[in-house]
């Protein structure tokens, strides 16, 4: 494997080693185990051609990893090589050399060469500090240092607490936009205010997810109160999109997923203005925040339940937006392809309800 220091992958290669080296596995243990113990490790977590060509001496040995066995083959100097998958404990008091051209900030020869083998190898490398005490994770041109869990458990629980805010707040405007929709009120204004939150909870989602992973067994409620808080927000987020897309002109119309991933690249300052988020709905800026718009309905028909995704699409191409569907009759809905009498009352019926429970205040 080539050494690889594109962003993304790097920031995908680093949150599967902290996952492999996450509480509750056995490699962890083994870690732990060493560092308890009061001696240091270099441990290159992945074997092939690469890694033969800089290793020297040591010896083979090629058995089933253990916590215990590496704590052991650790007490001699020089290096372990696991394979990729932390399952074989393949040599051990290897001597490494890696290029020694290859830019490392490190000091100390445990740690230039934890740096210099995770650059040139393209495996991870773990390092666990005799003099410092610290398990440290070399991914590509990144330094990681693990901390104990109630460190990591008292910051999520922090974030955890903000996501709750956040959840709530956005509970209130995507429940006055559901209002606004059935009454045909809705500006730019409110389907921003329902977008902007969405996006604030997804994003404190993705920082709680980091953490979750590398708890591993220590953030098993963290990973329930996160899941209670965000089920349904990823797919809400879309269907806010698909509602008031602007109609397709020209060829530089954009699409759904377009829309999505400008939200994703919104600034985090950018965000907190209302305006910045209409402009990445395509909704136009902040003078045409109090514009009336007018959604398709994909969100509402989503609160129907029992109403499979094919034919609220369905109902969407026919009727155009959801002004015509809220007037439809049973009659009229049975129009539609996939639409028997059965459907058709349970799509008027759910319509309904769902009139009648979000009046405005
Ligand atoms: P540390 O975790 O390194 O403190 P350990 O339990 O891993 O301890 P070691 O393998 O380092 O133990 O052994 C330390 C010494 O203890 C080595 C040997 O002199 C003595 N020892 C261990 N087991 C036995 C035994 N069964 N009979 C006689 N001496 C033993
Ligand atoms: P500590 O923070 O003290 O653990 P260090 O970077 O100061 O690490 P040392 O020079 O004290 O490193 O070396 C500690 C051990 O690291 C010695 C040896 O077991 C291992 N080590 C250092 N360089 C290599 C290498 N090139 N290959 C294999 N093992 C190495
Ligand atoms: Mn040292």
């Amino acid at each position: 494997m080539a050494a690889n220091t594109d962003k993304n992958s790097t920031g995908a290669r680093l949150r599967a080693t902290l996952a492999a080296v996450a509480p509750g596995t056995e490699l962890r243990e083994g870690l732990e185990r060493i560092l308890r113990g009061r001696t240091g490790a270099l441990i290159v977590l992945g074997h092939d051609k690469a890694v033969d060509a800089i290793s020297t001496g040591g010896f083979e040995i090629d058995v089933e990893f253990t916590a215990t066995g590496l704590r052991e083959l650790s007490k001699m100097d020089g290096a372990i090589v696991l394979d990729r998958d932390a399952t074989r404990l393949i040599r051990a008091a290897v001597h490494l050399m890696p290029d020694p051209s290859i830019h490392t900030e490190e000091t100390g020869t445990r740690h230039r060469t934890a740096d210099r083998v995770a650059r040139q190898t393209g495996f991870p490398v773990i390092s666990v500090s005799q003099s410092m005490h610290i398990i440290a994770l070399y991914v590509d041109d990144q330094r990681y240092v693990l901390e104990d869990s109630g460190a990591i458990l008292s910051r999520a629980n922090q974030a955890l607490a903000t996501l709750e805010r956040y959840k709530l707040r956005l509970d209130e405007v995507s429940g006055t936009l559901s209002a606004l929709e059935i009454e045909d009120l809705v500006t730019v204004r409110d389907v921003a205010a329902v977008a902007q939150r969405l996006e604030m909870v997804r994003r404190i989602a993705t920082e709680i997810d980091g953490y979750v992973v590398e708890l591993g067994t220590d953030g098993r409620l963290l990973t329930l109160q996160l899941n209670e808080l965000v089920a349904g927000v990823a797919g809400e987020r879309e269907l806010v999109v698909r509602d008031y897309l602007p109609p397709a002109t020209g060829r530089r119309a954009k699409t759904a997923d377009d829309v999505l991933l400008e939200l994703d690249a919104v600034s985090a300052s950018d965000l907190l203005d209302i305006a910045q988020v209409a402009r990445a709905l395509q909704l136009g800026g902040a003078e045409q925040l109090d514009a009336a718009v007018t959604p398709r309905g994909y969100r509402l028909l989503a609160k129907v339940p029992r109403l499979p995704g094919a034919v609220i699409d369905r109902l969407i191409d026919h009727f155009g937006h959801l002004q015509k569907l809220l007037a439809a009759s049973i009659d009229d809905l049975q129009t539609v392809e996939g639409v028997g009498e059965n459907r058709a009352r349970t799509v008027r019926e759910g319509l309904s309800r769902l009139a009648e429970s979000s009046i405005l205040e």
